[in-house]
């Protein structure tokens, strides 16, 4: 049977077809590992999508008043990632328990999932689509199993036109030194789904956001987590903060 393509809940066989992906574990952890990602549709509510925005609004508004200086780097396409964000709201750090991600990380990790970082990414409105790129490092390379994998919590729905993440499908298969050319392009899919849906990828995969052609912000909540494979990240030091803790610590 052909594999089934995830898409917004647009039509009747889609909205059937998401229910049975948000009871059916075995079927996302398959689609995680053929296509290298796997979309779990509408799991937030309207309530709780209003209360992370809230909480994303106190963090930014955080970050800004420290100044530019202090908030973080911003990345390729001119994004500011604010990180930590579960040890400063508790409406994102509830986000780490929600049925069926625990399951669904402990079952393509094999043991509990460990969380590296959470941080937002905002694409704001105008802002430049983001290089295609990999999260695994080439030092975790050499592992079957995924060694990063990515949750990304969807504030705001993914279409095309507000830089929607793509992804190259299959692309986590590719042999390490294989870049996208011209033709892998073609096949770039761009995620598309309503607000409250979670991505999960793996860090393998060639992905990165599209250009946000609309007037709104397209806010998302990334849950990086780690093998425990990955034994050195314990003992190392964690990433720099934001200026997020300096202004919660005064
Ligand atoms: O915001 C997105 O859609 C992708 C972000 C991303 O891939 C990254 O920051 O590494």
């Amino acid at each position: 049977m052909a594999r089934p393509h995830w898409a917004a809940p647009h039509s009747a066989r889609l909205t059937r077809l998401n229910s049975l992906l948000r009871r059916n574990e075995s079927l996302c952890v398959d689609s995680f590992i053929a296509e290298g990602w796997v979309l779990l549709p509408e799991l937030l509510t309207p309530a709780e999508l209003e209360c992370l925005g809230l909480a994303l609004e106190r963090c930014e508004g955080a970050a800004h008043q420290q100044g530019p200086k202090r908030q973080a780097r911003r990345d390729d396409a001119g994004s500011h990632p604010l990180m930590n964000l579960h040890e400063w709201e508790p409406a994102f750090a509830a986000l780490l328990g929600r049925a069926p991600l625990p399951r669904i990380l402990s079952l393509l990790f094999g043991h509990d999932p460990f969380l590296a970082s959470m941080n937002a990414r905002v694409v704001e409105p105008g802002e430049a689509s983001q290089g295609l790129h990999r999260d695994t490092p080439g030092s975790r390379s050499t592992y079957e199993h995924p060694q990063l994998i990515q949750v990304v919590w969807m504030l705001d729905g993914f279409q095309k036109r507000n830089g929607g993440t793509r992804v190259i499908s299959g692309s986590h298969r590719w042999a390490w030194a294989r870049r996208p050319v011209a033709c892998d392009v073609r096949h770039l899919k761009t995620i598309r789904a309503n607000a409250g849906s979670a991505l999960v990828f793996d860090g393998r995969i060639w992905h990165g956001s599209g250009l946000n052609h609309t007037t709104a912000r397209r806010r998302a909540v990334f849950a990086q987590y780690r093998s425990l494979d990955w034994g050195e990240y314990h003992v190392k030091p964690r990433p720099p903060r934001t200026a997020i803790r300096a202004r919660l610590r005064e």
